[in-house]
């Protein structure tokens, strides 16, 4: 489905729909955070003067150029020994950031939003692009409870989500996410591969050539 740019002035937007199925299990709410955008990025630019963005090296010795960073009970992690959820932020040595109320209350309520009553998330990544990034196609697996949503959120730049579906091999979907989009995954999707293709060189108001992507788990 196409959607129109949310510019004021342009007198013939079409309304952005309130929630577009991606797959089964995974929607689009278009929008859904525009309303606490800034009160979202505050927080994030909060949690990173207490555990900084880093660029973290994938099993296989890789440095991803997407940098991230968390807060909550637990952070996502990998290094050489490999992907997991640890209390304590490796760079600092103390424990992640608290999560702000302004993503738990985000998140709860999106989550509703698709159908998935009573959510709340003790973890956050809190990933970094910039133009010339991405995310290479994966499933996030290290959750202990698969019956949890995931609900992410879009800020700054714009991307292309690629959904793909059960098997790495299926060509995925590309599904286009601008500042204050939140897609909500669970149910028969939340095993789903998905990545992020190459940005595009931009700019936005709100976060310059950046583009940050919460996502809030129940890991634990
Ligand atoms: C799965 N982050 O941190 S979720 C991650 O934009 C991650 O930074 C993405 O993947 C990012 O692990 C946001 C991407 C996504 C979008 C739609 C999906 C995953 C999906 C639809 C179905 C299943
Ligand atoms: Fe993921």
């Amino acid at each position: 489905m196409k959607r129109s740019k949310a510019t004021s002035g342009d007198l013939f937007a079409v309304p952005r729909s309130e929630r577009e199925a991606i797959a089964e299990g995974a929607w689009l709410l278009p929008g859904f955070a525009l309303g606490v955008a800034d009160d979202l990025l505050a927080a994030i630019l909060q949690v990173a003067t207490a555990a900084p963005f880093r660029n973290m090296v994938t099993p296989g010795g890789f440095r991803m150029s997407v940098a991230m960073t968390n807060c909550g009970e637990a952070g996502w992690v990998t290094d050489r020994k490999g992907y997991r959820y640890q209390p304590v932020d490796p760079e600092t040595g103390f424990p992640w950031p608290a999560m702000p109320a302004a993503f738990l209350d985000l998140a709860a309520r999106a989550a509703e939003a698709a159908g998935f009553g009573g959510f709340r998330p003790d973890a956050c990544l809190i990933n970094r692009y910039e133009p010339g990034t991405r995310l290479t196609l994966h499933q996030d697996r290290n959750e202990r409870d698969f019956a949890q949503p995931i609900v992410s959120v879009s800020l700054g730049i714009p991307a292309t989500f690629l959904f793909g579906g059960d098997e790495r091999k299926d060509r995925p979907k590309r599904v286009p996410v601008e500042h204050g989009d939140v897609v909500v995954w669970g149910g028969p999707a939340r095993l789903a591969f998905h990545g992020v293709a190459e940005l595009a060189e931009a700019e936005h108001s709100a976060t310059g050539r950046r583009r940050y992507n919460i996502t809030l788990r129940k890991a634990l």
